[in-house]
């Protein structure tokens, strides 16, 4: 029997500006997942949160002059409205600040000193604060007389202090193995690839803790070193099913999917998976890195101020309408570019156009003429060359595509459905047969709602908002 448990994360972000596009729509692609796996009759497990310790935040802080830990509390509480904003399925909002976390994060470390894979010496070498990484001499380049990442544009620093490093090189042919053993751990497959390049290439020893600054986790024992943000925050995948104790929630953890951006695969496809071997722990199923989104051609950055209020959006659009633009504008793996004008089209052609008016007019010409009541009996046998006989296939269609990861296409399946419909009632133009035949129009009426009735079914996961007013309109539970 196929397991009954679906656990699927988002990365917790860092609350050290307001949550943009970005984050969400990470959260909705997770979203739209968990639903549509709840009704395939899965019992899901849905985690957000926030990823809260580290220099990066501890600057921010700093730099609004506010006690760390308020600060935190401030922005965390705009994500955690935004999953309200953006209706996410979510059964827990986990911040790292939390006590159960720090029970959680200790054991693993523990566990890692346990079991040898923990030691302590001195680190030197770049790090990027705003990325929260660490990078190699051939890594950096220089611009404008700064030393900066080649890949994320980050300024550098150079560092050099006591630091605990984790026994990563040992795990290069354990983590080779699991890559070739399980061909769709790291989808889409070009992100495997890369992966595997980097992992092939040869992993060194990482730096796991830090002496210079205070905000995070300290080392129980030694504790003028703080935990890596990095070690801290993957474990939060773990906390939140109740670890150290898995007996409640363990068979979650079997079925893990991990959706982040292509920005963060090294830390989920390299340096967790090898933490996870360490601690003897199971690995995640899947790890899915989706593109990055651009504003009108421009990187979305601080720096540039031009970070997209997913609110604002809503407020505008509606929060449909941003959930559709987001999955159908781009494949999802592959970058995508922001603008509102692509945003209005796909909204008035698709949405408003293909879909919104069909039903309209229909519900409205069925309460006209037929007093809002379904007039025929449908025959399921009598619908060869209908558009509605491949509605019934479109459920599995669509589940294929989705557990591929190919939401766009599983969408654009329901708008081809859509659109069919809408040829057919052009074609069979009921506002016309209703002068001469009422039967029929009543018939052709009762097949166009069946088959609004598919569409407000299969739509749900991914257009909460407008399923459940059409499904509410059908009179359908
Ligand atoms: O990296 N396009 O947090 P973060 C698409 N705390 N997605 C984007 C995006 C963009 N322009 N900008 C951000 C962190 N994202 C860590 C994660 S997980 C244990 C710790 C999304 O606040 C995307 O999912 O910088 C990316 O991976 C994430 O936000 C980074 O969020």
């Amino acid at each position: 029997m196929a397991n009954k448990n679906f656990y699927i994360t988002t990365p917790i972000y860092y609350p050290s500006g307001n949550p943009h596009m970005g984050h969400a729509y990470s959260s909705i692609i997770a979203d739209i997942i968990a639903r549509f796996k709840k009704m395939e009759g899965l019992s899901v497990y849905f985690l957000t949160g926030t990823d809260e310790h580290g220099l990066k935040i501890q600057r921010e802080a700093e730099k609004n002059k506010k006690d760390v830990k308020l600060f935190c509390d401030e922005i965390s509480k705009k994500f955690e409205e935004l999953t309200k904003t953006l209706n996410l399925s979510n059964n827990d909002f986990i911040r790292t600040t939390e006590k159960r976390h720090f029970k959680s994060v200790n054991e693993i470390w523990n566990r890692l000193i346990k079991s040898g894979d923990i030691y302590l010496g001195k680190y030197s070498g770049w790090y990027s604060v705003s990325d929260e990484a660490y990078y190699d001499e051939d890594e950096i380049i220089e611009k404008n007389g700064k030393k900066i990442s080649q890949t994320s544009g980050s300024a550098v620093d150079w560092v050099e202090e006591e630091s605990y490093f984790f026994k990563l090189s040992a795990f290069q042919n354990k983590l080779l193995d699991h890559y070739k053993k399980n061909k769709d751990f790291i989808l889409p497959q070009s992100r495997r690839n890369e992966v595997i390049s980097f992992v092939k290439s040869g992993l060194k020893d990482l730096s796991i803790s830090r002496t210079s600054f205070k905000w995070g986790i300290n080392v129980e024992k030694n504790s003028n070193h703080i935990m890596y943000v990095w070690i801290d925050a993957l474990v939060n995948y773990l906390t939140s099913l109740g670890y150290p104790d898995l007996k409640k929630k363990k068979e979650y953890w079997d079925e893990c999917i991990h959706i982040i951006g292509k920005d963060i695969l090294k830390f989920h496809a390299v340096y967790w998976p090898a933490m996870l071997m360490a601690a003897n722990l199971p690995l995640p199923r899947r790890i899915f890195a989706h593109g990055w989104w651009t504003n009108e051609g421009k990187k979305i950055s601080k720096s540039l101020g031009n970070a997209i209020d997913p609110n604002k959006i809503i407020n505008t659009y509606g929060l449909d309408q941003f959930r559709y633009f987001l999955l159908r504008e781009v494949t999802l793996g592959q970058d995508g570019d922001f603008s509102e004008k692509a945003l209005k089209n796909r909204v008035n052609s698709d949405l408003s156009n293909n879909f919104g008016n069909l039903v309209q007019r229909i519900i409205k010409f069925l309460f006209k003429n037929f007093e809002g009541v379904i007039p025929f009996q449908l025959d399921s046998n009598s619908l060869n060359n209908h558009p509605l006989k491949d509605s019934y296939f479109l459920f599995s269609k669509v589940e294929k595509l989705i557990n591929n990861f190919e939401l766009s296409k599983g969408i654009d399946e329901i708008f081809i459905f859509i659109s069919s419909l809408n040829k057919f009632m052009d074609e069979s133009e009921p506002w016309n047969m209703i002068k001469s035949d009422k039967e029929l129009t009543g018939k052709i009426l009762t097949e166009l709602i069946e088959g609004f009735r598919v569409i407000g079914i299969i739509l749900q996961p991914f257009l909460p908002i407008a399923s459940k007013l059409l499904l509410d309109t059908l009179n359908i539970d």
